[in-house]
């Protein structure tokens, strides 16, 4: 067995990390043969918290997990990490605006950014999960220089789980026979699901999804606004957000980045743009990407952008603007 790879989980005694750290100590990320050493930060008042999920991870007995260390110190949760997911944020509070979130949570990721930057390996690669998870990882990104731009994410995979998961149930399919939906931009309400590329295999055959459904205006508008909408809708029902699915995405996020996307698909990944479709530079805006099997992706390029398109990417990205403005106005203070 290879040395263990050490994983950071922040926000470790919330509700998503409960799903998260079984995943990954039971191998479903980084394979059933990688020993791992897993780091778990939580805040203070969640010690106890935090100790309770450790017992259990104990009690799990689990063959791959090498050591569990609960931490409320980042010198000690990010120290030489290989990975880092980065779940921890403030909830919004009753009658907080969204901006005074917004405030609160760049906060956490400038710390955080500066701690991966003192005590993470410099290979380190990163996914933010807590919102506003595009914006957190570009502070967090700024806040950490000597880590390259590439190593760091946030996740957009949710949203495509959750695109795919309504065109195949359309459709009358598995989920595993829908690929290659494209979700741009934010991770936010202004996310752009967009179906132009994606593929539905039925019986045996690859379609387009256009073909397949043969209803353009179920596509165009309903389907849009159900995925854009999702998180709320789960809010609604069971009176806290998505946990298990946005776990369960993580999971998928991560396998990908670590063993490459199959050939002929790709995955969103909230990356740091270069310009590519017109997406000012340095945002961190939600792109299909394909990655190699040495864990470089590349976003993929050539897609055809029509009106439809153009106008919905442009929307998620006015968003992104005002969230980077106002952020760094916020860690400049
Ligand atoms: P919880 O409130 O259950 O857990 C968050 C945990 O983070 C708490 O234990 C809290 O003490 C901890 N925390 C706060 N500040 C911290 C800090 N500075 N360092 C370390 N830990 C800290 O929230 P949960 O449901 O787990 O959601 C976590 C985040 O994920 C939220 O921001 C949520 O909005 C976001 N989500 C992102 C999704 C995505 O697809 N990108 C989908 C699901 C979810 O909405």
């Amino acid at each position: 067995m290879s040395e263990p790879l050490r994983v950071l989980v922040t926000g470790a005694a919330g509700q998503i990390a409960y799903s998260l750290v079984i995943a990954i100590a039971r191998g479903e990320v980084f394979g059933t043969n990688q020993p791992l050493d897993l780091l778990l930060l939580d805040i203070k008042p969640m010690e106890g918290v935090l100790n309770g999920v450790v017992m259990e991870l104990q009690d799990c007995a689990l063959p791959l997990l090498n050591s569990v260390t609960p931490t409320c110190d980042e010198s000690v949760a990010f120290k030489d990490i290989d990975v880092a997911c980065l779940v921890g944020s403030m909830p919004r509070g009753e009658g907080m605006e969204r901006k005074d979130l917004l405030a609160a949570n760049v906060k956490i990721f400038k710390t955080q950014g500066n701690s991966l930057h003192q005590y993470a390996k410099k290979t380190v690669k990163v996914v933010v999960v807590g919102n506003p998870a595009n914006t957190n990882a570009m502070i967090c990104s700024k806040y950490a220089p000597s880590i390259p731009k590439e190593n760091f994410s946030c996740l957009t995979r949710l949203d495509q789980n959750r695109a795919q998961s309504q065109i195949a149930s359309r459709v009358g399919v598995k989920v595993a026979d829908v690929r290659n939906v494209i979700i741009w931009g934010n991770h936010s309400s202004t996310q752009f699901p967009d179906i132009s590329q994606a593929q539905v295999k039925v019986q045996d055959k690859l379609k387009d999804v256009r073909s397949a459904v043969q209803d353009d205006s179920w596509l165009n508008n309903e389907f849009i606004s159900t995925v854009q909408k999702r998180g709320a809708a789960v809010i609604a029902a069971r009176k806290l957000s998505s946990a298990m699915s946005a776990a369960k995405a993580t999971c998928d996020h991560l396998r990908d980045w670590w063993f490459g996307t199959e050939s002929g698909t790709f995955t969103p990944m909230g990356v740091i743009s270069d310009g590519s479709y017109g997406i000012e530079a340095g945002l961190v805006y939600s792109f299909p990407v394909e990655i190699a099997a040495d864990r470089t992706y590349k976003i993929v390029q050539g897609i055809n952008i029509d009106n439809f398109a153009r106008e919905k990417m442009d929307a998620t990205k006015n968003e992104l603007i005002e969230e980077r403005d106002l952020a760094i106005s916020v860690c400049e203070d």
